[in-house]
């Protein structure tokens, strides 16, 4: 009967009539998830293959961190900071071992902590390295992405994210991305820097993962100039792409651990997304004395930032990771992935390359940016059991909750060279029948 409305139709059409047009999701409406599964109002069951952008790591509703939700929601949820409470400092003390840094700026979402680095850096700056008033410079990298503020958008280069929101606030520069030489060149041209921000790996432009020895030579670089390396883990961070955060490298171990070669200390590192699994906006800085004590009482905070319940969570969150050697699992099924999409790459002339690490991967769709093949393989995909998304028209990126088995990593490959296959037949039909 055609004038039966479905549950995801009028889902879609009252938040298409109540709700800003700000983002284009894919048409399907979700009402649970468990592990690494998702379920449409019709009950439809999908491997989830975006993970929430990363913030699901542990995958969706874990038990362990919904019994901690449920236990300090009953208990007590919010003081503001103008008191103490007895949940924040045990969290912080277990945040700043398990990162290995001195202390930690608690805050709520991923750009209010890329918010609070920027602050921290201009300040320290000023006071400790000495640059004069009002003249900071901090340089990002060219197609960043580090969310939505003014300040934040301020220093994209993406169009759509950036226009017709100025001013600008000023103070930063753009350097290429994996260009040491456009770093060094800036550091030396501008020597009222005060830091250099940056992610590991950058998701939105595409999971574009920098040669092997980029990071240490920018951590370097950032010594020698004594500039402050931040680095932006809020997307790479918490195990997703195979070690526990994308600057230890190669390095396995199950928590953090110093001594590795591998690892590249920033003086800031930002976390966010799946430092809550997702239950709550739950960010942090962390840094070491010499850097954080430039902030003193009233110079910066949040009414949120450091409430007992998203501490809980988020205590729960990490011990999941370690116990669950999430990081190993990602590393081991990433590897596993990226074999398998390439004999995609080799058998469809419709894929045209698979990158990433651990698992956080992208394939680039042989199409025009502007066209929507990489849309349409999401949606076909959709129909058979699995969600991703495009990223700049013509890239898809696939992170799945690293909670995933090696069975069901194969047979989520089976899905997608299927699909993929299928599409490329339907696609060539549909043009021999013109
Ligand atoms: C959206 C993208 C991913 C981030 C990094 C800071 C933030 C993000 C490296 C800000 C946020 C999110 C934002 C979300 C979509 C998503 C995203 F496609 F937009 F770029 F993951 F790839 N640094 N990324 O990735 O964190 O304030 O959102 O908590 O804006 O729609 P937030």
């Amino acid at each position: 009967m055609s004038d039966v409305i479905t549950a995801s139709e009028q889902a879609i059409s009252l938040e298409n009539d109540h709700g800003a047009h700000n983002y284009q999701p894919l048409p399907v409406v979700l009402a649970k998830g468990e592990g690494v599964f998702l379920w449409d109002v019709e009950g439809k069951r999908y491997y989830d293959f975006l993970s929430a952008y990363s913030a699901v790591n542990q995958g969706h509703c874990h038990p362990r961190i919904v019994k901690a939700l449920q236990e300090q929601a009953e208990t007590l949820t919010l003081t503001s900071r103008a008191f103490y409470n007895n949940v924040l400092g045990l969290y912080e003390k277990y945040l700043t071992e398990y990162f290995a840094f001195d202390k930690v700026l608690p805050m709520n979402t991923g750009v209010e902590a890329v918010e609070t680095a920027l602050k921290i850096s201009r300040k320290w700056g000023y006071e400790r390295k000495g640059i004069p008033e009002n003249q900071a410079k901090i340089i990002v990298a060219e197609n960043n992405f580090h969310g939505r503020t003014t300040t934040v958008v301020s220093f994209s280069n993406d169009e759509n994210a950036r226009r017709n929101f100025g001013p600008y606030t000023p103070g930063f520069i753009r350097v290429p991305y994996n260009d040491i030489d456009a770093l060094e060149t800036a550091l030396t041209n501008n020597p009222e820097t005060a830091a250099f921000l940056v992610e590991p790996i950058q998701g939105e432009a595409g999971v574009f993962t920098p040669a092997e020895d980029y990071l240490s030579k920018v951590a370097s670089l950032c010594k020698k100039h004594q500039v402050l390396l931040i680095a932006d883990e809020i997307q790479t961070g918490i195990a997703r792409t195979g070690s526990l955060l994308a600057v230890c490298g190669n390095c396995t171990c199950e928590g953090h651990c110093e001594r590795q070669s591998t690892y590249i200390r920033p003086d800031i590192l930002i976390l966010g997304k799946a430092l809550s699994g997702g239950f709550l906006p739950v960010s942090a800085v962390l840094a070491d004395d010499p850097i954080m004590s430039v902030i003193q009482p009233g110079q910066h905070g949040s009414t949120f930032g450091g409430n007992p319940l998203g501490a809980k969570v988020a205590m729960a969150a990490l011990e999941v990771i370690k116990d669950e050697r999430l990081a190993q699992n990602a590393r081991l099924l990433g590897h596993i992935f990226r074999t398998r999409m390439q004999r995609i790459v080799e058998k469809s002339p419709l894929v045209q390359e698979v990158r990433g690490k651990g698992l956080l991967n992208a394939i680039v769709i042989h199409s025009p940016s502007s066209s929507s093949v990489a849309w349409n393989i999401c949606l076909a995909l959709r129909d058979n059991g699995l969600l991703a998304k495009p990223t700049h028209g013509n890239i898809i990126r696939f992170a799945p909750p690293l909670v995933m088995t090696e069975e069901q990593l194969l047979e989520c490959c089976d899905i997608i060279e299927s699909t993929i296959l299928n599409f490329q037949v339907q696609q060539k039909n549909e043009i021999d029948g013109q």
